[in-house]
C-alpha cells in the first residue's frame, strides 16, 4: 500500500500537535506540583506513529492509503504516555487533563475497570488539540496512554512479545502474561494501600 503524498504535510501538523499537547501537560504538572508539593508523573514519553505503522493499521482496518482515511480512522498518531507511581494518581491525572483549557477529552477508555482480553491495563484518552498551521486554525487527534510504573513493565514485555511473534504468541506465553497482570494489578492495589498508611490514611 502507498499513502498518499500529502502524508508528510499532515505529519507537520501532528508534530505541531504534539509540541502543544506536551506544553499544555507540562505547565499542568508544574501547576499541579507547585500546588500539592508532589508530582503524579515519574516520567512522561511522546512519539509520532512511524509512517510504515500508520500503513499497517490501515491495512488492520481494511482501509486505503488516503489521507481521509489516515485522519478520520487512526486517532494515535500522536501518543503521549504519562507514567505514574500509583493507580489513584492515573485518575487524578485524567481529572487534571480534563480541565486543561482548549484540549477536549473525545473519548475515554478505562482498561483498568475494564482490561484488555492480554491483560493488559492503562487509561486511554482521545484528545483534540488545537493547532495554527499555515495560519489557519486547526484541529489533530492524539491519544494519552495513563499507567503505572508496574503496568507499564508488564506492557514493555507484551510490545517485545507481540514484536517477536506477531499474530501467532504461544498460548502459554499468553496465559503466562495473563497471569502477571493479574499480579501486577495486585501490587498496584497493595501499594497504593502502603501509601496511605505511610501517609497516614491521607
Ligand atoms: P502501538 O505500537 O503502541 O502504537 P485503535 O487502535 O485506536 O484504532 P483500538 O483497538 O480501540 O483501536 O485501540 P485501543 O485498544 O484503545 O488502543 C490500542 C493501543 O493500546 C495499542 O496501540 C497499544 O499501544 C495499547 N495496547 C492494547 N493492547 C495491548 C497489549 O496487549 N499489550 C501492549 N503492550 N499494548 C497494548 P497500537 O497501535 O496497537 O500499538
Amino acid at each position: 500500500m502507498n499513502i498518499n503524498n500529502d502524508i508528510d504535510e499532515v505529519l507537520c501538523k501532528y508534530l505541531l500537535g504534539k509540541n502543544v499537547l506536551e506544553t499544555k501537560i507540562q505547565k499542568m504538572i508544574d501547576a499541579f506540583v507547585k500546588e500539592h508539593n508532589y508530582n503524579p508523573v515519574e516520567h512522561i514519553k511522546s512519539r509520532i506513529k512511524s509512517k510504515e505503522s500508520i500503513k499497517n493499521k490501515l491495512i488492520s482496518k481494511n482501509l486505503d492509503g488516503t489521507i481521509d482515511n489516515v485522519v478520520n480512522n487512526i486517532k494515535d498518531i500522536i501518543g503521549i504516555r504519562l507514567v505514574c507511581s500509583f493507580l489513584t494518581d492515573i485518575y487524578d491525572i485524567v481529572s487534571l487533563i480534563s480541565m486543561i483549557p482548549d484540549i477536549n477529552i473525545i473519548e475515554k477508555k478505562d482498561y483498568i475497570s475494564n482490561p484488555k482480553s492480554s491483560g493488559y491495563t492503562s487509561y486511554h484518552l482521545i484528545v483534540l488539540v488545537p493547532i495554527v498551521y499555515n495560519g489557519k486554525k486547526d484541529f489533530v487527534k492524539a491519544e494519552i496512554q495513563i499507567r503505572t510504573v508496574a503496568q507499564d513493565f508488564w506492557a514493555s514485555l507484551s510490545h517485545k512479545i507481540q514484536y517477536k511473534y506477531e499474530d501467532n504468541i504461544p498460548n502459554n506465553i499468553k496465559e503466562e502474561m495473563y497471569e502477571y497482570s493479574l499480579i501486577v494489578n495486585q501490587l498496584d492495589r497493595k501499594m497504593v494501600n502502603l501509601n496511605k498508611i505511610v501517609n497516614g490514611n491521607k
